[in-house]
């Protein structure tokens, strides 16, 4: 038996294609470490809906993402806590990765994107995101949705992450990322140096893993997060810097803190949703 047939549950899928797919969506459905407003349990399913109801074609880049194969394997469903969500995502990544399909998960809570790491060599990670997530504790916890980047520099010194968008983090999470070698592109380097496009910050043959938490975006734009900071990208900002991905390698994705409670007009999933289509419009080789 796999650890997909052991740990998946079967929930309402977006799959175009078949397990010959190169790409393969799975959801986790974590979050037990939120500190300030949970929910983001209920992402996966309400990202989906909207995935499922809004137009995936993407005009600018002129690809119909309805056309692409994905696979949707379905819900992370064995656990009782954070330990247990980490050993058992850390093994499904690992499997889908084994397969060389790309993984694009949808969250849950930030720290899903430690695990799926983790385990990764030589794979730079590009992350979009109010926070930081560099903490050492919150609230006394180590593993947590706003320490996990942390951990996994810690874990892997080698670790090359592109920071895009943050505008809200204390000194010791600055100081962390200077001595770390974190590549910095706060929200204000981006509106004042005008940067719309990464195509010339990553190199084409560098493998990258994107990881976007929705909270990147202004909460204008996005209220329907755990933890929203006023100010941050816009939504043309924000899909043209990942339009700018298209034809780097993408191994693998994941869509995070998109929390359906806070949401009443949808309109975090929604934008959750076409960011996930233009992911996988920029995976898929199309
Ligand atoms: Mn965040």
């Amino acid at each position: 038996m796999s650890y997909r047939e052991l740990f998946i549950s079967s929930s309402p899928k977006i799959s175009t294609g078949n397990e010959s797919s190169k790409v393969y969506i799975m959801g986790v459905p974590f979050d037990f470490t939120t500190s300030y407003r949970p929910g983001s349990r209920f992402g996966p399913l309400a990202v989906r809906q909207a995935y499922w109801n809004i137009e995936i074609v993407d005009r600018k880049l002129n690809v119909n993402a309805e056309k692409i194969q994905i696979f949707d394997i379905g819900d992370l469903s064995y656990f009782a806590n954070s330990d247990e969500m980490i050993n058992s995502l850390s093994k499904v990544s690992k499997e889908v990765f084994s397969e060389n399909k790309v993984l694009g998960t949808i969250g849950g809570e930030h720290l899903i994107t430690y695990p799926i790491l983790k385990g990764l060599k030589n794979v730079s990670l590009v992350v979009f995101d109010a926070h930081l997530d560099l903490r050492d504790t919150l609230y006394g916890l180590k593993i947590s949705h706003a320490t996990f980047l942390r951990r996994l520099l810690e874990d892997n010194k080698s670790l090359k992450v592109y920071h895009i968008g943050s505008h809200t983090f204390v000194d010791e999470e600055l100081d962390f990322a200077m001595s770390h070698g974190v590549d910095l592109y706060t929200y204000y380097d981006i509106t004042e140096k005008k940067i719309e496009s990464l195509k010339n910050i990553i190199r084409d043959d560098e493998e990258i893993y994107v990881s976007v938490d929705m909270d990147v975006l202004d909460p204008s734009c996005a209220p329907g997060v755990a933890n929203p900071e006023p100010e941050g990208l816009n939504y043309e900002m924000l899909f043209n810097l990942l339009r700018s991905l298209k034809g780097k390698k993408i191994i693998g994705f994941d869509v995070v803190e998109t929390n359906p409670l806070l949401d009443p007009s949808g309109i975090t999933s929604i934008a959750a949703a076409k960011v996930l289509s233009l992911l996988i419009i920029d995976s898929a080789g199309v």
